[in-house]
């Protein structure tokens, strides 16, 4: 297929003087699909084009997104050199300059406001050496204990609660191959049509097989319309929901009594609640018709095979954390885990949203999924790192958190790598304001995003196409993206940044690093006999086996395509079930007269995240160039507002105006927007800061507005 594309994209053109080919991965979802850059030099410009490359998780299809990456890579806003703001102007700057600035901005700081007043704020966009290198440079070069990174606002309820439930956190218990022959899903919270579309097919397989699928979403989309059953709850509302299945596959008999008693704890507990809640009230709470709650318990409960699926929609909730728990009972009071054809999945979102979570970039976390505070984990690292364990800081903060020390002045200063907070972290115009008080912020980009602009300084940073490394996919399967793209101008790659960074500051002995695999070699040890054990990975190994699926502890290991088939992760080697109710403990965002609708916020297929790369990008900007209000159109008369006109959306926060879409298949109670646009349509503005007190997660998907039109004063 590549190669008649190839062919015939050969022959369409005239006058071509050479033409070049670059293997890589994309820069977006956690898919990561493999692809090929076609740079064909005609006359005096380029052309491109994007091809898929067999693998075996994206089995060499693309998504729009993918098709057009380079758009935003080869765009004329890229940053080229390192600038700094000077009266208020960036002025570009040589890199010694940078560094220069940088070495005496960190003393300072940290001489006078304390060794924990500079802190480091990451990404899951950035490869696993990267990721790993930010962490080992935050507690050994700057010997500060406040690093967390935008993973917080994604993958950190289900790994909590996975780290809880099962007593270890890979997204995906068991590999995509096995979704075909699954006989029940449960998408709960996810829209995998349009966050990860080449995904889809491994659905519709499994359709045509007969499998049954039932959709959990306030909104139809394109991922519920898949669906042959869709619950569309108020919400906020999967806590209560999972109880209703629950009580109703343990009335119908479908506990797996024999997994319950050898595999599990907790089960009585769960099982005395769940009976003695009312399912009325279930539906009360849930908007969920009873009749829809029993048929769908009935289907997942009889079926021998099932999984189940969670993605923000559930886990971006003050109470994601007990939500994902609650699926996660049912999975195992059914025993539907550590099976063929039987798993979890918490769907992860950014391109390693899976490795960056593993190797020490979160507040209390060391590679390999250690523990900052456990005193074997931190002997271990700090041997690996040739240092003292006592010179290892503890734990810091989470990433909205640190929002909050910056307010209060505790934090003075920040490194921030690969991310764009003032978009996407929530009560946006605190957060504005609050990163406006840094002494000294120093921002690494690929662009000036809305939250460089507020940054002292800017380093340029290379992109998907020049920067190699591994990224950890959806499966948890270690791929390493090839990447040989020159880099414009005088831009590096974010772990030069970081080891050069680390020299001036006098530490260069420990980023004595000259590429992204000596890194790796080093993460490797690091990761060894830890949860997530990468120890016999390599890069030669992952291109000759099309990437591994961790934990693979030695270099005979092949990888470990399903997880806890005879014991969970925990000491006792049980799954731990937990008693869920039906509200939760802190009080979401509550509708009233004032308030009187349910907000919840998401994505559409042409952007990604905070819009920064994808509004650059022509051919994807033209397909959503602003953001929307999904509002039904019972709703939308009510508050007098039209199809595709201004409205104005507000909450006890803040507000902020974008155009209506009428959607009949929006609950009428709910509206939705997307995030991908900043300044007055940053719906963040409009979003809580109350976090779950587990795992420190915003509630990105429910708050309580009002809305009205917005006058159009020239009819
Ligand atoms: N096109 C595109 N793809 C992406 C991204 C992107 O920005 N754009 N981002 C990537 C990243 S980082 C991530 S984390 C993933 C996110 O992937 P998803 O989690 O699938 O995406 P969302 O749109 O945030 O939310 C999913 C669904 O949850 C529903 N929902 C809202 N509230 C509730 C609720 O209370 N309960 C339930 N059950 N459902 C609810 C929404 O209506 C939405 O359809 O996507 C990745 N892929
Ligand atoms: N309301 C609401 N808010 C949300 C969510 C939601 O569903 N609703 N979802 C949340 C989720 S799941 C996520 S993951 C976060 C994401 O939020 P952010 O982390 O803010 O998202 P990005 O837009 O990916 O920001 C990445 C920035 O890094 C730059 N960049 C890209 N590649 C590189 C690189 O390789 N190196 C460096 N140094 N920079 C690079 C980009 O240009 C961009 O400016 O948003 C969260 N916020
Ligand atoms: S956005 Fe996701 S599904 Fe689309 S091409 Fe990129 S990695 Fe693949
Ligand atoms: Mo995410």
């Amino acid at each position: 297929m590549t190669e008649l594309l190839l062919k015939y994209f050969r022959t369409k053109q005239q006058k071509v003087e050479s033409e070049k080919l670059f293997d890589t991965q994309c820069p977006f979802c956690s898919m990561q699909c493999k692809m090929t850059l076609v740079e064909q030099s005609i006359v005096s410009r380029k052309k491109y084009l994007t091809l898929g490359k067999e693998n075996p998780t994206s089995e060499g299809r693309l998504c729009i997104k993918g098709m057009n990456a380079h758009q935003h890579t080869v765009n004329k806003e890229r940053l080229k050199y390192p600038m700094l703001k000077v009266n208020g102007e960036f002025v570009r700057i040589s890199w010694e300059e940078a560094l220069q600035q940088i070495k005496e901005n960190f003393t300072r700081i940290q001489e006078k406001d304390g060794q924990n007043a500079l802190a480091v704020y990451g990404s899951a966009s950035i490869t696993n050496e990267e990721a790993y290198l930010l962490g080992k440079f935050a507690r050994v070069a700057l010997k500060t204990k406040n690093i967390d990174y935008n993973g917080r606002l994604c993958m950190s309820a289900a790994a909590t609660a996975a780290n809880q439930t099962f007593g270890m956190d890979r997204g995906f218990t068991n590999s995509l191959s096995e979704i075909p022959f699954t006989r029940c899903i449960i998408l709960a919270g996810t829209n995998i049509a349009e966050c990860q579309p080449t995904m889809m097919p491994y659905f519709e397989k499994a359709k045509e097989n007969g499998a049954y699928i039932i959709a959990i979403d306030p909104r139809e989309t394109a991922t519920t319309k898949m669906a042959d059953l869709h619950l569309k709850l108020k919400p906020g509302t999967d806590a209560a929901l999972a109880n209703g299945l629950l009580k109703v596959m343990i009335e119908e008999n479908y506990m797996d009594k024999v997994f319950i008693k050898e595999r599990a704890t907790g089960y009585e507990k769960v099982k005395d609640h769940v009976m003695s809640l009312n399912l009325d009230d279930i539906e009360e709470i849930t908007g969920v018709p009873c009749k829809q709650i029993r048929k769908a318990a009935i289907l997942f409960g009889r079926e021998e095979s099932g999984m189940i699926f969670t993605a923000r929609g559930v886990e971006q909730q003050t109470d994601g954390v007990l939500a994902v728990r609650n699926y996660l009972n049912i999975l195992v009071s059914t025993g539907k885990i550590g099976k063929p054809h039987s798993g979890y999945a918490a769907i992860t979102g950014q391109g390693n949203g899976q490795g960056a979570r593993e190797h020490g970039q979160k507040a209390d976390q060391l590679p390999g999924y250690r523990s900052i505070e456990n005193e074997d984990h931190r002997a271990y690292i700090a041997r690996v790192w040739g240092i003292n364990k006592d010179e290892l800081p503890g734990k810091g903060v989470s990433a909205y958190e640190m929002m909050e020390k910056i307010d209060e002045g505790e934090i003075t200063g920040l490194f921030l790598m690969c991310s764009n907070p003032i978009v996407s972290n929530p009560n946006a115009e605190f957060v504005q304001k609050a990163l406006k008080k840094l002494k000294f912020f120093v921002a690494v980009d690929l662009f000036v995003s809305e939250t460089a602009r507020l940054a002292d300084l800017i380093l340029p940073t290379s992109s998907y196409l020049e920067d190699e490394g591994t990224m950890t996919n959806v499966e948890g399967r270690v791929t390493l993206r090839e990447a040989s793209y020159p880099c414009p101008g005088e831009v590096k790659h974010d772990w030069q940044i970081l080891c050069e960074i680390a020299k001036v500051l006098g530490q260069g002995e420990y980023f004595s690093f000259s590429s992204a695999e000596e890194i790796f070699t080093e993460l490797r040890m690091a990761s060894r006999g830890g949860m997530a054990d990468y120890y016999g990975i390599t890069y030669e190994r992952i291109r000759k086996e099309g990437g591994i699926l961790w934990p693979c502890p030695d270099s005979d290991h092949k990888g470990t395509k399903r997880l806890f088939e005879t014991s969970f992760a925990h000491e006792h080697g049980k799954a731990a079930m937990v008693v869920v109710q039906n509200e939760p403990v802190i009080q979401k965002d509550q509708v009233n007269d004032e308030f009187p609708l349910y907000l919840t916020t998401g994505r559409v297929m042409s952007h990604y995240l905070t819009g920064v790369q994808t509004r650059k990008s022509s051919a994807l900007a033209a397909r959503n160039v602003e953001a929307f209000m999904e509002i039904h159109p019972t709703t939308a008369r009510r508050y007098h507002i039209s199809d595709q006109s201004l409205v104005k959306i507000e909450s006890r926060r803040g507000s902020i105006v974008v155009r209506s879409k009428w959607s009949e298949t929006i609950r009428q109670d709910t509206v939705f927007v997307p995030f991908h646009w900043a300044d007055s349509q940053n719906v963040n503005l409009l979003v809580s800061n109350e976090l779950d007190p587990d795992c420190r997660m915003p509630g990105f998907k429910v708050s309580a507005v009002r809305v009205s039109p917005v006058m159009d004063f020239h009819k």
